[in-house]
């Protein structure tokens, strides 16, 4: 069939809006029906080169729809079902699947790598020329072919626009205050950078019922976002040293948890100074492959000091997800305040124009 997507052809270039062939699923793949795609910066790595990944491709990795068909050998879903696409494959079997933490599967490493799904092809294609997938899920297509396994299903009622944040954003920060660093109630956190993501790190932090939550960020609007979604506190990192202003606000102290949720070996250290003594600094921002961060050995040994980082929330989406659901519909997780914008599916190169500006807290193209 022919389905109309967004593919990028070159690092550095706007996406192409064009018709691509898709093939049919085969076995333990389902063919979906996208109702509404994500803008997150991760795709923006892409575009611009920051984070490196087979092209061409169609992106996207956030997204929302209904299931249109299923290959052979598809037993957990059916046509019509509504379903979020998970961006990280998993096996199910491996050391990290049975240990709880899927993301961590080489399967999922392999799909992103090589662009294409658990067999080793792509089911599109335009002018005889093969497109590859992005993390096996490429929602910026109308019609996209995905691994069973990536797709969770989610009940009809819930507005599929909304749901599709669920899929990257909101699981990616709430997940790496709740799974991964395991925020205590009381302790106090800062936030680098509260974009479509950090603002779900600040809503986590809230949710596991911290006390102080500082929220940096270079622009005043993402500021006031993180304000209603639960910061005590802002500082605007272009106003002078965040790390000193953090430090002001805790009484020279520090914080007992810090994200950086930008990709920056810059900020990932502002995000380690800000640290009090035994806090833990947890880095869910990627820099491009060379980059890396220092850290003065002192701090790790004689303070205690701990930095790590998160992928995917750290999370079992398929446990997680449906309890991100719950708190949504008992109205203790934000998800109708975040999607603040959305864009016809044609306009999605001036969606990311527009997140580049930082103008919206998280969006979505529409089909
Ligand atoms: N100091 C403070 N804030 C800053 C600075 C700075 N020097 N520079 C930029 N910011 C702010 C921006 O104003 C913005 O508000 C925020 O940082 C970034 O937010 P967004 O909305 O542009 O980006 P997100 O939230 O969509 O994505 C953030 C990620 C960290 C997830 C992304 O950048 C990334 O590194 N992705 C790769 C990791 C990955 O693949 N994760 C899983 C899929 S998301
Ligand atoms: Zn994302």
């Amino acid at each position: 069939m022919k389905a109309t997507a967004a593919v990028l052809y070159e690092v550095g270039k706007k996406f192409e809006i064009r018709d691509v062939e898709v093939a049919s699923p085969r076995a333990g793949e389902v063919l979906v029906r996208m109702a509404a795609g994500g803008v997150c910066h991760s795709d923006l790595h892409v575009m611009t080169g920051h984070l490196s990944a087979p092209l061409p491709a169609i992106l996207g990795h956030e997204g929302a729809g209904v299931i249109a068909e299923v290959g052979p050998g598809v037993t957990s879903v059916r046509t019509g079902d509504h379903v979020i696409p998970l961006w990280r494959v998993s096996c199910g079997e491996c050391e990290h699947c049975t240990g709880g933490r899927p993301a961590l599967c080489a399967a999922g490493l392999e799909v992103r790598r090589s662009g294409r799904l658990l067999d080793g092809t792509s089911r599109f294609s335009a002018d005889g020329q093969e497109i590859k997938h992005f993390n096996g899920v490429s929602t910026f297509s109308a019609y996209s072919v995905i691994p069973e396994r990536s797709v969770l299903k989610i009940p009809s009622d819930l507005p599929l626009d909304k749901a599709a944040l669920l899929g990257c954003g909101v699981i990616t920060g709430v997940g790496a205050v709740v799974n991964c660093a395991k925020v205590r109630p009381g302790a106090s956190v800062v936030v680098v950078g509260t974009g479509g993501v950090g603002l779900n790190v600040v809503q986590g932090a809230a949710l596991a019922g911290a006390g102080q939550i500082i929220a940096v960020d270079v622009l005043d609007r993402k500021l006031e976002f993180a304000r209603q979604f639960g910061a005590t506190h802002t500082v605007n990192a272009s106003a002078g040293d965040p790390v000193a202003a953090v430090r002001e606000l805790t009484n020279g102290r520090g914080v007992d948890y810090a994200f950086e949720v930008i990709g920056l070996p810059q900020t990932m250290r502002q995000a380690y100074d800000c640290l009090a003594k035994r806090g833990m600094c947890v880095v869910v921002g990627v820099s491009p492959f060379s980059a890396e961060v220092s850290v003065p050995v002192m701090s790790l040994v004689f303070e205690e000091r701990v930095l790590t980082g998160s992928i995917y929330g750290s999370s079992r989406p398929r446990h997680d997800i449906p309890m991100l659901i719950d708190l949504y519909r008992a109205k203790k997780l934000k998800l109708d305040e975040l999607l603040t914008r959305s864009y016809p599916f044609q306009q999605i190169n001036e969606a990311y124009e527009a997140l580049e500006r930082g103008e919206f807290a998280r969006s979505v193209v529409l089909y």
